[in-house]
């Protein structure tokens, strides 16, 4: 199985080196936002695209993970919120279970559904420990997974679920509060998730300032994922990266 994505990963986490990736949703974008958000992202050297959302309504994923393609040389993981969110175009897939919830369907039962159709792909396989956090108001993925995600206030139990997920052998672990969460995920509640595993760990849901970015990787995150606050203002992607890849190995 491939694993040159993961590998760039872990090779950037040794280097104490942080990733900011763009989070893009087929559903929200045509051709004139992805030719700004790809000239903005170059400009950045944005890390990583991810593809995906909790619900893609049209078939948009093909053509608008073709397009990228096309145009720019950044990798796309898809970041799939439902099993048919599967693009051969892409180059990896993050296969997600739901470790903060307790609905079987999103811990493996889809898994095994989509387990054919997924190794046909022929894309990078990472398996993924994924945490959702309360982020201050029902967010898409908490509705859509029928789970109840981690309290803002017990990083513990965070810190917990992230250890049993590396244990059960995933490759990444993704703490995330939700697209457009009101509250971004706390950096007490990064750094000791940080400091309990050796996994690339990756932070996203509502981050909408630099500021925010950086202190996120200092407390820990090797890969800050960023997707509502680009869709409201593109040009924001050039501050969050240079915030991204200025921030110093962890040092909080
Ligand atoms: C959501 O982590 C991502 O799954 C990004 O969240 O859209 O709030 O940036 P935002």
């Amino acid at each position: 199985m491939k694993s040159t994505i993961y590998n760039s990963l872990t090779d950037q986490k040794k280097l104490g080196k942080k990733a900011f990736a763009v989070l893009i949703d087929p559903d929200k974008v045509n051709r004139k936002i992805l030719d700004e958000l790809i000239r903005l992202s170059v400009d950045a050297k944005v890390d990583h695209f991810l593809v995906g959302g909790s619900l893609v309504i049209s078939s948009n994923l093909d053509d608008c993970v073709q397009y990228i393609k096309q145009h720019c040389t950044i990798p796309i993981t898809l970041f799939p919120g439902s099993p048919s969110q599967v693009s051969r175009y892409a180059d990896a897939l993050l296969y997600l279970s739901v470790i903060s919830g307790r609905n079987p369907e999103l811990l493996i039962g889809q898994h095994v559904i989509s387990a054919p159709l997924v190794k046909q792909s022929g894309l990078e396989i990472m398996s993924t420990g994924y945490i959702v956090v309360d982020g201050g108001a029902p967010t898409t993925v908490s509705y859509i997974s029928n789970t109840y995600p981690v309290p803002s206030d017990k990083p513990e139990i965070a810190m917990c679920t992230a250890m049993a997920g590396e244990m059960l052998g995933m490759k990444l672990i993704y703490m995330d509060a939700g697209s457009g969460a009101k509250r971004p995920i706390p950096e007490n509640m990064i750094k000791l998730v940080a400091d309990h595993i050796e996994v690339p760990l990756i932070v996203g849901g509502g981050i909408v300032t630099p500021e925010k970015a950086y202190l996120n990787c200092k407390a820990g995150a090797d890969m800050i994922v960023v997707g509502n606050a680009i869709e409201k203002e593109t040009s924001l992607i050039l501050e969050m990266g240079a915030a991204v890849h200025s921030a110093p190995v962890r040092t909080v």
